[in-house]
């Protein structure tokens, strides 16, 4: 029986993909842990433990008390957040991922999944249709760790055999949870603005295209990338994923059509410049190639479902 940690299982994505773990695999089979003891609430539903990723120790005797078999390391520090205190960021995102893979290493684990992100792409990669190969520069302290964590994950797998996959997330919008520390943010925010206020301060400029996926599809596309059989997976760095793209005039616009009175305005920050680097559509074709991967939720399709779910949830 496969045991899962979850590690970082109270943010935006893990806050839905461990209920999808625990769906999948059953209560018993999933360990949910984060640093902030909050969060704790969440998980009613599983075992929920107190972890921080950077305390090998603790993580190695987790392992071994709970005989973990597969591990899904989501802690880490986004674009925004992560320009503030650079030098945090490194240390949590890449000293948490040489953690895992080295414990993986060791205890023999049997899967990993790490999350990489569009950051890895940079001004000079193409913007649109990115391709899986394209040149990569980035410049913020987050993509730079997430390329290089993605350089880590090959190694790991070709040198010692870790069966570790990965996917680069778009932005990631959900209504079960805030979305904290990103430059995509926004397209979360204005959801529970536009239920809750009826006007919206963007931060990002009228026209910035950047790619995005609905919550449902990235759980999705992690638990068919996690049970695809080894052999498919080609890429051992971090697959392109794409979902939909849009600006924020085009989200607002399509929101308006459910909330007529909502309104806008723009106060670009210092998100513009990091929005600004990187693309605006990717090409997931090599997603789809090796394990069938197809999104589900296009812009319309996302709008109606969060602004008919999430009254609900809120209240
Ligand atoms: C961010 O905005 O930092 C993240 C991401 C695109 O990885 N949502």
């Amino acid at each position: 029986m496969e045991k899962i940690l979850v590690i970082g299982a109270g943010g935006q994505l893990g806050t839905e993909l461990t209920r999808a773990l625990v769906n999948t695999y059953g209560t018993n089979a999933v360990i949910a842990t984060d640093l902030q003891e909050q969060v704790k609430s969440k998980f009613d539903y599983c075992t929920f433990k107190i972890l921080n990723i950077l305390n090998k120790e603790a993580t190695a005797s987790l392992i071994k008390e709970e005989k973990i078999t597969q591990v899904y390391h989501l802690a880490a520090m986004l674009s925004a957040n992560g320009e503030k205190n650079p030098i945090l960021a490194w240390d949590i995102n890449m000293s948490g991922l040489l953690n895992v893979l080295e414990l993986a290493r060791e205890f023999k684990l049997n899967k990993i999944f790490w999350p990489s992100s569009i950051a890895v792409f940079g001004p000079d990669s193409p913007k649109k249709n990115t391709p899986q190969n394209a040149f990569k520069n980035p410049t913020t302290v987050y993509g730079i760790s997430k390329l290089a964590g993605e350089h880590w994950c090959e190694y790991y797998f070709n040198k010692y055999g870790v069966d570790v996959r990965s996917l680069r997330y778009p932005g990631l919008i959900g209504y079960k949870s805030m979305a904290g520390g990103g430059t995509t943010d926004y397209a979360v925010d204005i959801f529970f603005k536009a239920v809750k206020e009826e006007k919206y301060t963007c931060f990002l400029k009228a026209d910035t295209y950047l790619p995005m996926m609905f919550m449902d599809d990235a759980v999705n596309a992690t638990l068919k990338l996690m049970v695809a059989p080894s052999t498919n997976i080609k890429i051992r760095s971090s697959y392109n994923l794409s979902g939909m793209s849009f600006s924020p005039q085009e989200i607002f616009e399509c929101i308006k059509l459910h909330i007529p009175n909502f309104t806008i305005k723009y106060e670009p920050d210092f998100r513009q410049k990091i929005a600004e680097t990187w693309p605006s559509s990717i090409n997931d074709a090599c997603a789809e190639r090796d394990w069938g991967w197809k999104a589900q939720f296009d812009i319309s399709k996302m709008t109606s479902e969060i602004l008919t779910k999430l009254p609900l949830y809120i209240n």
